[in-house]
């Protein structure tokens, strides 16, 4: 045999083991192609090696060379393709391949609380009424509480056993924030003032208020705190809503269309609204509201015209403008809307419960 033909055969040789080694999907096939090629007895290599014998003595030494390069990148390649196999992992190795055609393991998708779902609506609701949404802190001072709101010192709302007072005073936090800068500041600072965990998100009204001149049109969600004893529709902590609107010529008739257009944006079109005569500090002439849902009639909340004390008490004119606010319980909509009977649940943080929202 020439030359050139012998090393055609290992060109040859060399594509094929290349590509068998490449396109073993599991080791059974690896093994196969090895002894294909490289098999000791009957594998193509030995074949070829075989032809060397034929070869001309002056073209022995190249056909040799080439003979052992070949041999080396057979081996070569069939050592890769066992790697790549072996990084693939045990499955692909003995167990089954894997199969897209599967269907994949539902994941627990986790969710927001039916509470947060309510309020993030509510936020919306209001907005397209118009009125942006204001936070102030849970925990309050006595005036935003109950001063501005005009409930003065002795009323009955500001007993300690109707609200969940701590029993750090402002005056002491200052004094120990500012321990370190000298030994007179902590007396200079001292000014007892009483903090308490706020009873009602109206404290909101008068933060707003004292920030910015009128007019005033903000909503305000958050929690609120009361020693009440838990049953089916009070909870010690919950939520509440609180509107806000003051500007020139506002009436009761504003006040009526906002809450009709909240509770029936919320509940559903055939809400019918009605107040009835009720008493707050902060609010005169002040109303319970009802809504009409499924043929009964639910308080979900308080409402009434701005005093003008509170107008006065944050620097307003009440004989320039005038202005309504509502105070709404959450979790109250909330079980009306899905027929919760128990404001409890909200808070068993019981999966089978949260779930269905
Ligand atoms: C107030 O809190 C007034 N600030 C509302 C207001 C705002 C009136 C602005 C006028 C102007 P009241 O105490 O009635 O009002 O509470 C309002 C609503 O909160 C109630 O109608 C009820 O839905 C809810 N609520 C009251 N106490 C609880 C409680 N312990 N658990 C759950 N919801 C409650």
């Amino acid at each position: 045999m020439s030359l050139a033909p012998f090393l055609a055969e290992l060109d040859g040789l060399v594509a094929d083991a290349g590509k068998a080694f490449a396109s073993a999907a599991d080791a059974a096939a690896l093994e196969a192609a090895r002894i294909e090629f490289l098999g000791a007895a009957k594998g193509r290599l030995k074949a070829v090696q075989k032809g060397l014998s034929t070869v001309s003595k002056e073209d022995k030494p190249a056909a040799g060379k080439r003979l052992n390069e070949v041999k080396a990148q057979l081996e070569a390649d069939f050592e890769a393709a066992k790697a790549r196999l072996a990084s693939a992992g045990p499955a692909t190795k003995t167990g089954p391949q894997f199969d897209p055609t599967l269907p994949g393991k539902p994941l627990r998708v986790g969710r927001l609380h039916p509470l947060s779902q309510t309020i993030d609506e509510l936020k919306d609701i209001m907005g397209r009424l118009g009125f942006t949404v204001a936070d102030g802190p849970e925990i309050e001072d006595e005036w935003h509480n109950f001063e501005a709101l005009n409930i003065p010192g002795e009323h009955p709302a500001r007993d300690p056993l109707e609200n969940f007072y701590l029993s750090v005073a402002q005056g002491q936090v200052e004094s120990r924030k500012s321990k370190d800068e000298g030994p007179d500041i902590r007396r200079s600072t001292f000014d007892v003032r009483p903090l308490l965990l706020r009873s009602q998100t109206s404290t909101v009204q008068i933060r707003v208020m004292e920030r910015q001149p009128p007019p005033v049109r903000i909503t305000s969600l958050g929690r609120v705190y009361r020693p009440d004893a838990a049953d089916a529709t009070h909870y010690p902590m919950f939520h509440q809503i609180e509107g806000l609107l003051v500007d020139r010529h506002v009436t009761m008739a504003d006040l009526k269309s906002v809450l009709r257009m909240f509770a029936t944006s919320y509940l559903g079109k055939d809400v019918h609204i009605r107040f009835r005569p009720s008493f707050f500090p902060f609010t005169e002439p002040s109303v319970e509201a009802d809504m009409q849902w499924s043929d009964r009639w639910i308080e979900f909340g308080g409402a009434g015209m701005v005093d003008p004390n509170v107008l006065r008490a944050v620097g307003y004119d009440p004989e320039e403008v005038s202005g309504f606010a509502f105070g709404l319980g959450i979790e109250r909509l909330c079980m009306r809307r899905h027929g919760i009977t128990d404001i409890r649940e909200f808070y068993k943080n019981d999966v089978r419960f949260l779930e269905q929202f």
